[in-house]
């Protein structure tokens, strides 16, 4: 180690250590992601994709789940206690509504009220069984 030129020394090849390959110490905001830090994106601000203090704000803790838009398909959005909750469009399921609800169409049965002969009568069930919807066509 030199003294005054050199913060440390610690003898490897590492820049992830409290010591980097440039003999300084590891600091928030050298473009390094060391140990204790989430990310690095080699500067101090607040406002970009790494914070100033080089910790990733965690979703519950820092800040409202709501504010990272984890609702997806036009799901609705709340935050909770312990996290956040989705409400889904009907067509949506899923913690993050990213699962398509499948439409099964049973009863199919010619409709012979319906003058031609052609439509149908059946009825929309959701793929979780909870909604179903007459349907006529
Ligand atoms: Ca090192
Ligand atoms: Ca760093
Ligand atoms: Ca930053």
């Amino acid at each position: 180690m030199h003294e005054g030129v050199e913060e440390c020394d610690d003898g490897n090849d590492s820049d992830e250590d409290a010591c980097t390959t440039e003999c300084k110490l590891a600091r928030c905001g050298d473009g390094i992601v060391q140990e204790g830090e989430d990310c690095d994106d080699e500067n101090t601000d607040d406002d970009d994709q790494c914070p100033a203090n080089c910790r990733l704000p965690v979703c519950g803790v820092d800040i409202e789940c709501c504010s990272f838009r984890l609702c997806q398909n036009g799901g609705k959005c709340t935050d909770t206690l312990k996290g956040y909750q989705c409400e889904c469009p009907p067509e949506y399921t899923g913690k993050n509504c990213e699962l398509p609800r499948l439409e099964i169409i049973e009863n199919c049965v010619m409709n012979a009220l319906s003058g031609s002969g052609e439509a149908f009568v059946g009825e929309r069930i959701w793929s979780d069984g909870t909604a179903s919807a007459p349907l006529m066509n």
